[in-house]
């Protein structure tokens, strides 16, 4: 965290108790073999359909895109939901990028992870019934932009073309949001050179921003209890920003070119 406490910094909107506060996290504070404290809170007091024992994703000695020791968190292989969610407050914009490492693909029926903003708009709701704007990877190594606004309504579900993902190789995921509009940009780069390797906006033709008031950002699998099990990812460098301000989208920058200067 030392490392990166300076894009800490609060771009402080007023009103909601929350808004406006960024978080940045290498999870390099955290003793190996535990739950990430901070912030973060287990995805399993979101899930009620596919639940697994907590907790489902731990913190773990493993090695970076530049191929440094680093200390990253790890989902858990058995069958069920893991994941983790952090607080967000209300906002117009947010940003996000989470570097995404591939461990196992499942064969059939499940995402090895999903990141993004979550709404939960009813209490003891199940994290794939809220609404939510993720991207995650899919069985087929591909990675897919999904947008629903509740469970049964609008939803689109966007493939990022002309790209497949490799196993045990570190992607930076990217997704900015204006909640306003129903904008979404999505990207996936190369996690130690930058570059993109695909991309995807997309703006919703029916849009109801109270069902796009995100509360989380959230990271998390998806697997059906009883399956076969297998999916794994790990997760580093967590960088969100509530704003796409030129100072705040800089402080995001700084971030990450000092990650490729270590
Ligand atoms: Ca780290
Ligand atoms: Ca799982």
């Amino acid at each position: 965290m030392r490392r990166t406490s300076a894009s800490l910094a609060l771009c402080l909107f007023t009103g909601h108790a929350l808004a406006g506060v960024s978080i940045s996290d290498d999870f390099e504070s955290y003793p190996a073999g535990s739950f990430p404290g901070g912030q973060w809170q287990d995805i399993e007091g979101r899930v009620v359909d596919n639940p697994t024992a907590g907790p489902t994703m731990r913190v773990i000695d493993t090695i970076d895109a530049f191929g440094n020791a680093t200390r990253a968190i790890q989902s858990g292989r058995a069958s069920g939901t893991n994941g983790v969610f952090a607080s967000i407050g209300s906002s117009r914009f947010h940003h996000m990028s989470v570097d995404m490492r591939i461990d196992s693909t499942p064969q059939s029926g499940s995402w090895p992870m999903a990141v993004g903003f979550t709404q939960q708009t009813a209490p003891g709701q199940d994290i794939n019934r809220q609404s939510q704007a993720v991207v995650y990877a899919w069985q087929t190594r591909r990675f897919f932009l999904f947008v629903s606004q509740e469970f049964g309504g609008p939803a689109a579900n966007l493939l990022l073309p002309g790209f497949a993902f490799t196993e045990d190789t570190w992607y930076t995921v990217s997704l900015s949001v204006d909640t306003e509009l129903g904008s979404f940009s999505a990207s996936i780069r190369d996690a130690a050179t930058g570059d993109v390797l695909t991309s995807r906006d997309y703006t919703a033709p029916v849009w109801d921003p109270s069902l796009g008031d995100y509360d989380s950002l959230s990271f998390f699998d998806g697997e059906p209890v009883g399956s076969a099990g297998g999916v794994q990812a790990t997760l580093d460098n967590v960088s969100y920003v509530p704003t796409p301000s030129a100072a705040c989208m800089m402080l995001t920058a700084l971030t990450f070119w000092a990650r490729r200067r270590r």
